[in-house]
């Protein structure tokens, strides 16, 4: 049975990291294999705060060499890392993406590059972004860095549109096939813009921003997700970011709608498959 190693963070109540993607690729058909990087109470930007801690690094790598000893690893399509516990951590995915890559050498690893951003509140334990930037990214088939997280990789500054391109195609030399940004804020002011570059070409992708009290979480965690099950389902990788970007509106919707802070993926669950709205992708 073939399935998606997803290695991110795990919430109790609410939806990040895992608690945010799995059911999503579930819904879509996929068997996912999740890993939980951290146990948390709930996502680190409640300004309460949150209980629970990361687990040991050694513990990814304990779980994935049980999956190899049930010959499994060669069923893995996709691996997709996340928030991250601890910059150990990261050198523990580095050996998971290594052993799935060797049983299965038409997996991909996607990278989501979770680095934080402590004026919102995410919190990312010291060490995570430095081995996201030099080790992660580059071994990556697909990054899903949002803008912020690209100027990092790429030590550039982003304003513009023609930032953005310039940046994604300095991306590409450092490794990936794909780069998918997944929030671009420097672009529009009216729409959520996101863009995606691969070697065949680069699109511009919008949809109308929300009203919301406080902007949602976990957000990032649903994108890389759609996109990699859209992907692995079309194998086409236009037509999976279009996809990715009307089921993410269709969920935010529904958040909005139902005024919750938290993203209401169950309650959207038929729209992640089947978006009812549809915002045309723009080629650049
Ligand atoms: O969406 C990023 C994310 C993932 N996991 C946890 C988080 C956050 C962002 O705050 O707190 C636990």
């Amino acid at each position: 049975m073939k399935g998606i190693l997803s290695v991110q963070s795990h919430v109790v109540y609410g939806h990040a990291g895992n608690s945010s993607a799995v059911f999503p690729l579930q819904r879509m058909g996929f068997e996912v294999w999740p890993i939980h990087t951290v146990q948390f109470s709930n996502h680190t930007q409640y300004k309460e705060g949150w209980t629970g801690r990361a687990f040991a690094a050694e513990d990814i790598t304990s779980l994935v060499s049980g999956m190899a000893a049930i010959g499994q690893l060669e069923n893995c399509e996709a691996v997709l890392s996340g928030y991250q516990g601890s910059a150990e951590q990261c050198l523990a995915i580095v050996d998971t993406v290594k052993k799935v890559k060797a049983a299965n050498p038409k997996a991909l690893y996607v990278c989501d590059p979770v680095m934080g951003a402590p004026d919102k509140g995410c919190i990312v334990a010291p060490g995570i972004a430095e081995h996201l930037i030099n080790t992660l990214m580059p071994m990556a088939d697909i990054i899903v860095p949002n803008q912020f997280e690209l100027s990092q990789f790429t030590e550039m500054e982003i304003n513009s549109l023609e930032d953005a391109i310039k940046a994604c195609q300095v991306a590409l030399e450092k490794g990936p096939k794909m780069v998918l940004v997944k929030h671009l804020h420097s672009i529009s002011s009216e729409s959520f813009s996101m863009m995606l570059a691969t070697q065949e070409g680069c699109w511009l992708a919008q949809r109308p921003h929300l009203e919301f009290d406080k902007q949602p979480v976990g957000v990032g965690d649903l994108i890389s997700a759609l996109f990699t099950g859209q992907y692995l389902a079309k194998g086409n990788a236009e037509a999976a970011f279009s996809h990715c970007n009307d089921a993410c509106y269709a969920v935010l919707k529904e958040t909005s709608q139902r005024g919750e802070w938290e993203l209401q993926t169950i309650a959207a669950q038929n729209e992640i498959v089947a978006p009812c709205e549809h915002f045309p992708l723009e080629a650049l």
